[in-house]
């Protein structure tokens, strides 16, 4: 009699282990969902602040750089905020190659980059320092 109750405590134990294993799993899986949208972000967007004769342009510092495509003002003074929000790895070392600007920036927090005030038709390029993440400025 004990040792039918022993067994039943051993199958009620494995079948605990179990389902403590698939709900790890599961967890893991979603949160690897979750921690990743803004690298897989593709919209365009526009300057976001954009007053009178000058524009800001703010861009996600996060598992990569959001958006990756940004229309923004030509011919007015510019400045790129680099919004850190939980940045980690090599998105914290960001370069913009054509201007020659390379820091690291910080893993929360706002970075401003003046960017001066740029030609119709510029592209911009900003990227992180093995080239996995990108993100591009159109000025028109
Ligand atoms: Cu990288």
């Amino acid at each position: 009699m004990k040792k039918n109750i022993i067994n039943h405590l051993k199958i009620l134990f494995i079948v605990i282990a179990l389902l403590v294993a698939i709900i790890s799993i599961v967890f893991v899986l979603s949160s690897c969902k979750n921690s990743s949208p803004v690298a897989s972000k593709t919209e365009n967007s526009s300057a976001s602040i954009s007053s009178g004769d000058s524009q800001i342009i703010e861009v996600t510092v996060r598992g990569g750089y959001s958006p990756r495509r940004i229309d923004a003002k030509a011919g007015v003074p510019t400045i790129l905020r680099m919004v850190s929000d939980g940045a980690y790895g090599c998105e914290t070392a960001f370069y913009i190659p054509k201007l020659g600007i390379s820091m690291m920036l910080p893993s929360s927090g706002n970075t401003d980059i003046d960017l001066g005030s740029q030609d119709k038709g510029t592209k911009l390029t900003g990227v992180c320092s093995m080239g996995m993440y990108s993100f591009v400025i159109n000025f028109n």
